[in-house]
């Protein structure tokens, strides 16, 4: 059974104590434990949902930490299955290909690297690859498909172990892993330990920035222990040995960083956007806790609003469904408190979320074929990350007279 391990009190990154709470979304189920019919009587564990910044290193943080196996090792959400990642990780792969052709010519280690979807592009590349995956139930099709993968969290201690059976890594790639591990310190050793001097460290995490900018507080969830902006990320890395050359913006996610890392003595020269980015934080209010302040009083007008649009529309009659039974989706439909009454059914492309329910809020998920058979006056986009894709993808709706809802940044029919 899930349960809170830890009320984090001071900060991961610097140790700072005097934390200051921005945003209570009250209790929440955890957000990628999707219910079996047969669970849905059973007693459904909540818990808080709290962040809070710390005013010395800008790092904004978790302040209930549930524990990690309840978390990871049964995971709903597949890279795979989300159609528009394909086409960011092919190209990420053959990104690392060209700038760091000799270092992908050693080992590349995928930490947290989940059904492989990226590691398969390295190797289509011709790289010798390794994943680590905490998941047991992915890890075991991630390695009937060929694609190498340790079923445990990364750590020093695994680093260790990697480096006795297949020698240093020239690039290790996390992405969508930093911000969600307890373990923040064990995970950058393990780096620092495996990687090749001339070795590069590459993720992606969400970027607080976008976060903040663009109201995505439903980002917010048990799994997400860290929100970064690049400034801590500096501090944390250099702390342990490493040191941040380049960084790039990728809109995956409601907005991303791709940070690259080498060794210290760092053998890449530091670019310019490294700067340009530490500058931006300061300009957009990312280190005044005013800025935080402000964010948390979001939520409120979003659940308002949405809830009021939802409630209009039930009233007058109109049939309203979900789209992409998302992570993030969950945060929104329990903070907001919308439920079956509201939304009839979600519809999803990922296989093991088919047939379940919504953690909290137990509303059906079905196979998008669904639509077809039951087709909506409204489609609440819960997956707005991807809301012009899916806009695009689903013409026929669009043209059959269903009308589509936007949430994040601001509810809106589109
Ligand atoms: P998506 C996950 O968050 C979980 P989620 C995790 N914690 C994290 O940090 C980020 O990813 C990286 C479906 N879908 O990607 C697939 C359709 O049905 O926004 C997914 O279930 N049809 C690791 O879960 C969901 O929607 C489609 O056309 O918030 C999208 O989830 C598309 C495009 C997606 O991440
Ligand atoms: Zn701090």
């Amino acid at each position: 059974m899930a349960k809170v391990i830890e009320k984090k009190k001071s900060c991961i990154v610097c140790g700072h104590k005097n934390l200051f709470k921005y945003l209570d979304l009250g209790k929440s189920a955890l957000a990628n434990s999707y219910l079996k019919k047969s669970d849905l009587q059973k007693p459904e564990p909540k818990f808080p949902l709290r962040v809070y910044y710390c005013p010395n290193c800008h790092l904004a943080q978790l302040f209930d930490w549930v524990d990690r196996k309840a978390l990871f090792e049964y995971y709903a959400y597949l890279t795979g299955k989300s159609w528009p990642m394909h086409e960011h990780f092919r190209k990420y792969a053959e990104d690392v290909y060209r700038q760091f052709p000799n270092q992908a010519k050693q080992l590349t280690l995928d930490i947290g690297s989940n059904d492989g979807f990226l590691l398969k592009c390295f190797q289509d590349l011709g790289g010798k690859i390794l994943g680590v995956d905490p998941a047991k139930n992915i890890v075991r099709t991630a390695n009937k498909s060929g694609i190498k993968t340790l079923p445990v969290f990364f750590d020093l201690a695994v680093a260790r172990k990697i480096l006795k059976g297949y020698g240093q890594a020239g690039v290790i790639t996390a992405n969508n892993v930093l911000a969600h591990t307890d373990n923040l310190a064990g995970i950058i050793a393990g780096v620092k330990n495996l990687l090749h001097p001339n070795g590069v460290f590459i993720f992606e995490v969400q970027y607080l920035g976008d976060l903040i900018r663009n109201n995505e507080f439903d980002n917010t969830y048990h799994e997400h222990i860290c929100y970064f902006s690049l400034t801590p990320l500096t501090k944390l890395l250099s702390q342990s040995g490493l040191q941040i050359f380049d960084v790039e913006k990728v809109n995956t996610q409601g907005g991303s960083i791709r940070v690259y890392a080498g060794t210290t003595p760092n053998p890449f020269p530091v670019k310019n956007s490294v700067r340009k980015i530490l500058l931006g934080e300061k300009s957009q209010g990312l280190q005044n806790s005013k800025t935080y302040k402000k964010f948390g009083m979001v939520p409120k007008k979003i659940k308002k609003d949405l809830v009021e649009l939802l409630t209009k529309l039930k009233k007058q009659n109109k049939t309203i469904v979900g789209y992409g039974a998302a992570a993030k989706g969950n945060t929104l439909l329990q903070y907001c408190e919308i439920g079956p009454d509201l939304i009839d059914y979600i519809v999803d492309t990922t296989p093991s979320k088919q047939g379940k329910f919504t953690p909290g809020t137990h509303i059906p998920i079905y196979s998008p074929k669904h639509l077809k058979k039951e087709t909506p006056d409204y489609v609440l986009i819960l997956a707005w990350n991807y809301a012009d894709l899916i806009l695009k993808k689903e013409v026929a709706l669009k043209k059959k007279g269903v009308k589509f809802i936007v949430p994040i940044p601001k509810v809106k029919i589109v």
